[in-house]
């Protein structure tokens, strides 16, 4: 059951597709006090949820706060990741959902101020409030699964293996990729195209001499069995004569300041602009701009920088430039030096900006700090509206930044992570929160975004990986190579994600049926086994779909782990060359999983298709079943 309380929102978010009447009284089981929602808590008490969040799969204990934000950086302590997503479940003598649909701030305090306390506080108190009961954890997660309305399902071809990076910046680098790809004998269905494809960064654009003939070279990759997926920046390069900014400038379709300017940012492309995605109109004139590429036979994109990430603004930079002004002329100490210093970091990202421009929403001037958490969401929307529009086939969509609803539109990947053998960990955790949230498509940077990956590393994140439904390898500019061909030996990434494609018949059946149902791809343990007290305590295993259970290895230098087993089931170990079976009984075991052994179990049968180089020569009908 679902109940609803009305704290006076000023903005349709769009988060939820089923209009309910409001109930009168109080939101129990929260009480209010000094403007926020309070809950006591028992020793027993668990909160799952919050979707892209760090730390564990349980959320109690640290304190959250949904502000979609650029973090390069996703480390324990952090309050904020490109998501917000504000829905937890709280298992504990009352057991209940409850999603707070605010478009601004709010922060979840979930004892970490006082242990023993919920204290979630927004920022505005213009809000709905949704309170979700049901007989299980499941069936919360199902009726309000109902409430924000059906997941994104991508084309098949998407549960392929992506290859990505910023830093192949002609077409040559790309097809290199492939042949690289090729010549090892490891399948590929995805290239990726970060910003180095655009001309001077500007969106819609292809640069001239990297990519001479985009439309041919998209064929070319497509009769290999690989599709092209450009990315695309949330701003707008402000340059006369560039149609995309003349057009929207003209309309009126960016974000304005307090005078009715155009509010200027600087990001990749320089100064730049914010189309306001929030005005419907604008929405769609920018998303059908997709079509430059649509029309170059392009089937996918990844939406980046929604949050909206800004480097500075005009006003921001004009600002600290006086402010270094004054610092000059005096010693040269210490002081100084951080004071410097500080003045330019805060530039980046700073709340005064988004404070300083407006959307023009149909409920009428926003200023964006007040509705920041939708931008990302609406950049999303309007992409996937414009594809449906523009393209026969489905496309391919996912996006950094993102609100709850746009789990309608796409899917979202987990953003800057690092080569850290904890952040295959997180990328664990941080699935079935998603789930919860309606994100099904979903996967983390292989091998981590920032940092040096190495051999050992990039297998282990691998072996997890091959579960997530996106499945992209990606690096940063300036890192060392990371491609499956990087490390000399190829032989274990060919099994591995040979294995991927062996399994795309139960990962895609399983992931479509959980859309189809309102259902979670990836559930705690605790899910699925109430009853059991273990479980519950169990942060680094995961189910996956109905049939199986993933424990993979994520430390350094380990060659087995531990794993629990809530009831009988088959241990499946995929090594290079064969498959053995094992029926493990119910409780703890040691596993062995030597590096490149894929190891999972199963409850009942799983389908195996044939190997396949990639998705387009997938035999689906014949499988085995193992
Ligand atoms: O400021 O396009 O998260 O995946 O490679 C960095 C360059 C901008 C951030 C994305 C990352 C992408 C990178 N982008």
């Amino acid at each position: 059951m679902i109940k609803r309380f009305n704290f006076s929102p000023i903005i349709n978010t769009g988060a939820v597709v089923k209009e309910l009447p409001y109930d009168s009284g109080n939101p129990v089981p929260f009480t209010l006090k000094n403007n926020a929602f309070s809950l006591d808590m028992d020793a027993k008490t668990r909160i799952y949820g919050l979707g892209e969040t760090v730390r564990g799969i349980n959320k109690r204990g640290w304190i959250y706060e949904s502000w979609c934000t650029d973090e390069p950086f996703h480390n324990e302590d952090k309050r904020s990741l490109y998501g917000a997503h504000n829905f937890i479940l709280v298992d504990g003598k009352e057991r209940f959902g409850a999603f707070f649909d605010t478009p601004g701030k709010i922060t979840f305090d979930l004892g970490y101020t006082d242990s023993d306390r919920i204290v979630i506080t927004p920022e505005s108190f213009a809000l709905d409030l949704y309170i979700v009961t049901g007989d299980s954890l499941k069936a919360i997660v199902a009726e309000f699964r109902a409430l924000i309305g059906k997941s994104y399902i991508p084309p098949l071809w998407a549960f392929g293996y992506g290859q990505s990076r910023w830093g192949y910046v002609t077409e040559k680098d790309i097809r290199e990729c492939a042949d690289n790809y090729e010549k090892a004998g490891i399948p590929l269905d995805m290239l990726y195209l970060d910003i180095d494809y655009m001309d001077s960064f500007k969106d819609f654009s292809v640069h001239p001499e990297r990519f001479p003939d985009l439309k041919a070279f998209a064929a070319e990759m497509k009769e290999r069995g690989i599709r092209l997926i450009p990315i695309i920046d949330a701003a707008v390069k402000k340059q006369d004569g560039y149609s995309v900014y003349d057009e929207g400038h003209e309309k009126g379709y960016f974000c304005k300041d307090e005078n009715g300017e155009d509010f200027v940012v600087g990001v990749w492309p320089g100064k730049s602009v914010l189309p306001d995605f929030l005005n419907p109109e604008a929405a769609r004139w920018f998303g059908m701009k997709y079509k430059a590429l649509t029309d170059r036979g392009i089937e996918g994109f990844w939406n980046d920088m929604n949050e909206p990430a800004l480097f500075y603004s005009e006003k921001g930079m004009d600002h600290a430039i006086d402010e270094v002004k004054k610092l000059d002329g005096g010693e040269l100490d210490s002081l100084r030096f951080f004071g410097v210093r500080d003045v330019l970091i805060k530039l980046q990202n700073n709340a005064d900006d988004y404070k300083s421009f407006y959307h023009n929403a149909p409920e009428g001037k926003f200023r964006h700090y007040d509705v920041h958490n939708l931008y990302g969401y609406n950049m999303t929307k309007s992409a996937y509206d414009a594809l449906c529009e523009l393209r026969d086939e489905p496309s391919l969509l996912f996006s950094r930044a993102s609100y709850i609803g746009a789990h309608r539109y796409g899917g979202v990947w987990t953003g800057d992570n690092h080569a850290w053998w904890k952040h295959i960990l997180q990328s664990l955790q941080q699935m079935p929160g998603m789930n919860m949230c309606g994100f099904l498509y979903s996967g983390s940077d292989i091998g981590g975004f920032n940092g040096n990956c190495t051999r050992d590393l990039l297998i282990r994140w691998m072996s997890f990986a091959v579960f997530t439904p996106l499945m992209r390898n990606h690096s940063a500019f300036g890192t060392r190579r990371q491609e499956a061909f990087a490390f000399g030996d190829t032989e274990a990434f060919r099994h591995i994600i040979g294995l991927r494609y062996r399994l795309i018949p139960y990962l895609y059946s399983e992931f479509v049926k959980a859309a189809e149902n309102d259902a979670m791809f990836f559930r705690p343990l605790a899910f699925d086994y109430e009853e059991d007290e273990i479980v519950a305590t169990v942060e680094d295993q995961l189910m996956v779909g109905d049939s199986m259970m993933i424990a993979p290895v994520y430390v350094q230098n380990a060659v087995g782990r531990h794993v629990y087993l809530p009831e009988k089931m088959e241990q499946i170990r995929m090594h290079e060359g064969y498959i053995s079976t094992e029926e493990l009984n119910t409780g703890w075991h040691y596993v062995d999983i030597p590096l490149g052994d894929v190891v999972f179990f199963t409850k009942s049968p799983i389908p195996l298709a044939k190997p396949a180089m990639n998705t387009s020569e997938l035999d689906l009908e014949n499988v085995e079943f193992i």
